[in-house]
């Protein structure tokens, strides 16, 4: 599929407003993190009801650093008396607090997100939240805007992936997920007048940027793949969605043209699994003469040097690969299905093609040893790598291990689940992990090659951020 000639649509979405007609205040709970960026779920939420004849106000407790007293003070002043709070399980415990503060104050809270799709009932009986949205948020949250946000429909039936306590008797109950949007281009824009692509809170990713500011964006939605690890396969049950060309390309140039974007990053789970879909979207964004800095991760096998080539004409200067391990075995234990000589040839394509290459990795899964560690860290030090990314495997609910290793690793909800060890694979202890975390940023940073050229992409904007994260990935002290 090519696109011949594009003439972005215009604008869509909701533009924002100051009339007190909200139905509903769709909130993100604030938490401590270090990268910070617009959160398009509650912006794609916002403009699906605004479509539908439907206001809601965004509220970004993150973003503006609200504690939940303002939060409530807001939706006070703006007369709402309905909640939707987003919730992934990095802060979970901070969505429980906030929905507890507005239940106090006679609010209905509806929470919806990663979390509760996967965690409803201790969602629910934690927070005292009326119901839990399952899945996918336009459509359920439509229907709930239509019935008064109420679940129960005239005929008795319920809304679909919507939970109240009434229906679930404990984390075992099955629960049937909300209808998915068929065709993504049917969703406006995220409504980013709310959101504010450009405000001053928001950072960069992965500590570097071409130019700024820069946002991240979703050309598709799911993952065929099944990576043990990973909780996208099952949330959109393994379909992906992709937008039309056409349909990103007028957002790209919404962003650029309106709110002075200069850099987009995609966050899609796979956006190279479909190579008729990237080709065409690299080729629109080519015709069209964009001009933007672009990243995005991908999947080492599902690049070739054609690919790349184009890739680069469209903008992508920078492009995140998850690794994960350089261990066979341990690529094998965790299903990445992908061998590791297709991960170095990929490399190598990226390199010669003089593309920053990131490198993302896990430390911490079954199977790990001493030797698989050392494996992977001598993988980093000798390919091209630009930058890496260590992560610390934190058992996901709805990935294979949450279930699979059930009783051997600790559940937090909330950001402390991240960074620290909660799962420790046998024969190491947590001090082997976090070892190998901090031992990796040390080498591979501290070398002149990656130093200079990761001078090149830090912005001023962003220094505040770039010593925050480099404290923060324990690159320092013990
Ligand atoms: C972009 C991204 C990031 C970005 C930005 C996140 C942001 N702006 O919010 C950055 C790099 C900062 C990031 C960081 C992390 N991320 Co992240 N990230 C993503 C990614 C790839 C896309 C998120 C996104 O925008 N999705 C698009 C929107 C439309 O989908 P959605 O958020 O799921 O929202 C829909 C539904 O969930 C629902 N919904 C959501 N909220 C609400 C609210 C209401 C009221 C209702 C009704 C419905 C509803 O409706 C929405 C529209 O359909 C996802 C994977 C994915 N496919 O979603 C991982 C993902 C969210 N990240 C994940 C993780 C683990 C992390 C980190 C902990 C990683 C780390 N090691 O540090 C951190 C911490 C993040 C945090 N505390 O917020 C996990 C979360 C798992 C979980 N159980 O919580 C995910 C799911 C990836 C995965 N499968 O492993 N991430
Ligand atoms: S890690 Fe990436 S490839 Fe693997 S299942 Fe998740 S989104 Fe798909």
């Amino acid at each position: 599929m090519t696109v011949k000639s594009i003439t972005p649509p215009p604008p869509q979405g909701a533009t924002g407003n100051n009339s007190n007609n909200y139905c509903i205040a769709l909130i993100r709970p604030n938490f401590e993190i270090d990268t910070k960026n617009p959160i398009l779920a509650l912006g794609y939420l916002a403009s699906y009801l605004k479509v539908n004849g439907y206001n809601a106000l965004i509220v970004d407790a993150m973003r503006d650093n609200l504690s939940n007293d303002d939060v409530l003070a807001i939706l006070k002043k703006e007369n709402i008396n309905v909640a939707g709070i987003s919730c992934l399980t990095t802060h979970a415990d901070e969505a429980v607090a906030l929905s507890k503060c507005l239940k106090g104050a006679g609010i209905k809270v509806i929470i919806g997100g990663v979390h509760p799709t996967f965690m409803p009932y201790q969602t629910l009986t934690a927070s005292g939240a009326d119901y839990v949205v399952c899945g996918e948020g336009e459509i359920a949250l439509l229907k709930l805007a239509e019935n008064d946000f109420n679940n129960t429909l005239t005929d008795g039936s319920k809304i679909k992936g919507v939970y109240s306590l009434n229906e679930l008797k404990d984390e075992n109950t099955a629960v049937v997920r909300a209808d998915f949007v068929e065709n993504l281009d049917d969703i406006p824009y995220p409504d980013w007048e709310q959101l504010q692509p450009a405000h001053k809170a928001y950072t960069t990713w992965f500590m570097i940027a071409k130019d700024s500011p820069s946002v991240g964006i979703m050309s598709s939605r799911g993952c065929p793949y099944s990576c043990k690890f990973c909780s996208s396969p099952d949330f959109y049950s393994k379909r992906v969605r992709m937008r039309s060309p056409e349909n990103v390309l007028g957002e790209m140039r919404l962003l650029k043209e309106k709110y002075g974007i200069r850099e987009i990053k995609f966050v899609d789970d796979n956006i190279t699994v479909d190579r008729e879909y990237i080709d065409s979207l690299c080729d629109a964004i080519i015709k069209d003469n964009l001009n933007l800095p672009l990243f995005t991760m991908a999947r080492a096998d599902r690049l070739d040097d054609a690919l790349v080539k184009v890739m680069k004409r469209a903008g992508f200067y920078n492009i995140a690969i998850g690794i994960e391990s350089a261990s066979p075995v341990m690529l094998l234990n965790m299903n990445k299905r992908e061998d590791i000589g297709a991960i170095k040839t990929a490399l190598k394509i990226l390199h010669n093609n003089d593309i920053l290459i990131t490198g993302l990795f896990v430390f911490g899964m079954p199977g790990e040893t001493k030797q698989t560690i050392k494996e992977t860290i001598d993988f980093i030090l000798s390919e091209p790598l630009d930058l890496v990314n260590v992560s610390i495997l934190a058992v996901l609910p709805g990935s294979d291990y949450w279930n699979e290793l059930e009783g051997q690793y600790t559940r937090r909800f909330n950001q402390s689940y991240w960074g620290d060890v909660n799962y420790v694979p046998e024969g190491l202890v947590a001090e082997d992990v976090l070892a190998a975390q901090k031992q990796t940023y040390r080498r591979f940073f501290l070398r002149p090659r990656v130093i200079f050229k990761l001078l090149q992409y830090i912005r001023l904007r962003h220094i505040g951020y770039f010593l925050t994260r480099i404290r923060n990935i324990r690159f320092f002290g013990k």
